[in-house]
């Protein structure tokens, strides 16, 4: 029997396609990068996944584990069977008294989120991608976004992880108990691994109760060289979450969104959560002391919608390359304005945003991918290095940053290629990325 036959005999007839118009969706994320997948096949139990890695690992046919296909950096694009993860989408578990939640990969996160409300609990991690991002994704790529100053990353709140490796064994890493000093921390070697070591077939969550209130307080800044005096205020109330974004985005959200705004080079929103009080008197202590005030209705609706609303903004593609760096918080200022400067002198717009309570940039550069992109986007990559700073904060290294590992990581990278070598010795878990 052909592998494709065999397959179908896993997933099911309607569950595999190698018809060119899917194989054309699939050879897609959401980065540049553009590679027609070998097949697709959409496996709906955990089972399903250990049959079809045990059949790739026979075969020796290279596996891509997928769930909505937000990454920007070129994750899950390659010649490959691609494993599209979402269809196991089931919550199997929510234990209110022991705060956690066991799900699929393919739940997708605010649905999680509104399935606890019931519960009044919530999972933290809240990428800007949040209505389509899968679990899966999130917990591949170790992401976390708007809410990441104050409750950290997706790495802080897996307890335990069900992972079918390589060669189709399915091993379970991690405990229901809140901590735990018992061996390797496997649950975080596979977090952030980006389908290169197994694929993540179950996961147990750890959760928080729903802050009783949330308050938001949304000003302007007049030049970044306020941004000093605005991060050491919002930082020592303890934000929930810190934003910038500059002033091409400050144009497109009062273009497209109907922001109301009479001016400014740059917008800076505040959450604070928890006791009401204590929310409301953290953001009257921002109030009046910066620049104009702006309405809060919607702007977290709007800074989550901005990736898209940045294509709006010239006819040239917003091209996601540096796209988000991460450097010492209080070095966040000056980030701003070397990759400003870099671009520009490159002849490159870029549209700067991101995450200031983490140091975590976002940007896009309006044109195409040419050698002097790249060069500018060297230069902005080396400076983070020099700082200190990481090449992704949250969005993995994919197809896209793999040439600047050895310089982030230097021999340390050799014994993440050792760990890839013992667990994938035939080198199947999406080759190409990350390694
Ligand atoms: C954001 C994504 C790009 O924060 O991480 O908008
Ligand atoms: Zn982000």
């Amino acid at each position: 029997m052909g592998m494709f036959e065999e397959l179908k005999e896993i997933v099911g007839e309607e569950n595999f396609s190698d018809r060119a118009e899917e194989l054309l969706v699939y050879s897609r994320d959401s980065s540049f990068f553009q590679e027609t997948p070998i097949c697709v096949v959409r496996p709906r139990t955990g089972d399903e996944v250990a049959r079809i890695v045990r059949l790739a690992s026979e075969k020796r046919v290279p596996i891509i584990p997928r769930g909505a296909g937000t990454n920007p950096c070129g994750e899950v694009v390659g010649r490959a069977i691609v494993l599209d993860l979402s269809g196991m989408n089931r919550i199997i578990e929510v234990n209110e008294r022991d705060m956690y939640a066991v799900v699929e990969p393919g739940v997708v996160r605010d649905e999680l989120n509104r399935a606890l409300e019931a519960h009044n609990l919530f999972f933290p991690p809240d990428p800007a991608s949040s209505r389509v991002a899968t679990i899966g994704g999130m917990l591949a790529n170790n992401s976390s976004g708007l809410h990441a100053v104050k409750y950290g990353t997706t790495q802080d709140y897996v307890l335990a992880l069900e992972v079918v490796l390589p060669s189709g064994e399915v091993i379970e890493t991690g405990t229901l108990a809140r901590k735990s000093s018992s061996g390797y921390n496997l649950c975080r070697l596979f977090v952030g691994s980006e389908g290169t070591l197994g694929v993540i077939t179950r996961a147990t969550l750890r959760l928080l109760p729903i802050p009783e209130h949330r308050e938001t307080v949304a000003f302007t800044i007049d030049s970044l060289d306020e941004l000093g005096g605005v991060q050491e205020a919002v930082m020592a109330l303890l934000p929930a979450a810190f934003e910038y974004m500059d002033e091409i985005c400050l144009r497109v959200l009062a273009e497209k969104e109907g922001l109301k705004v009479g001016g400014g080079s740059g917008i800076i929103a505040v959450e604070f959560d928890g006791v009401r009080g204590e929310a409301e008197a953290c953001a009257e202590r921002l109030r009046g002391r910066f620049g104009e005030e702006l309405s809060t209705g919607d702007i977290w609706e709007m800074r989550k919608t901005l990736v898209p609303l940045l294509a709006t903004y010239s006819d040239k593609s917003p091209l996601a390359v540096t796209e988000d760096i991460g450097v010492p918080v209080s070095k966040a200022p000056d980030a701003i304005r070397r990759v400003k400067g870099i671009y520009g002198e490159a002849g490159f717009e870029v549209a700067v945003y991101g995450h200031l309570g983490d140091g975590n940039l976002h940007m896009r550069v309006f044109g195409e991918p040419t050698p002097e992109l790249e060069q500018a986007a060297d230069e902005v990559y080396s400076y983070v290095i020099d700082a200190g700073g990481t090449i992704s904060s949250e969005h993995g290294i994919g197809r896209l940053r793999k040439k600047y590992m050895e310089a982030q990581h230097g021999p340390a990278l050799e014994l993440m290629k050792r760990i890839k070598q013992a667990l994938d010795p035939e080198g199947i878990m999406n080759p190409g990325c990350m390694l």
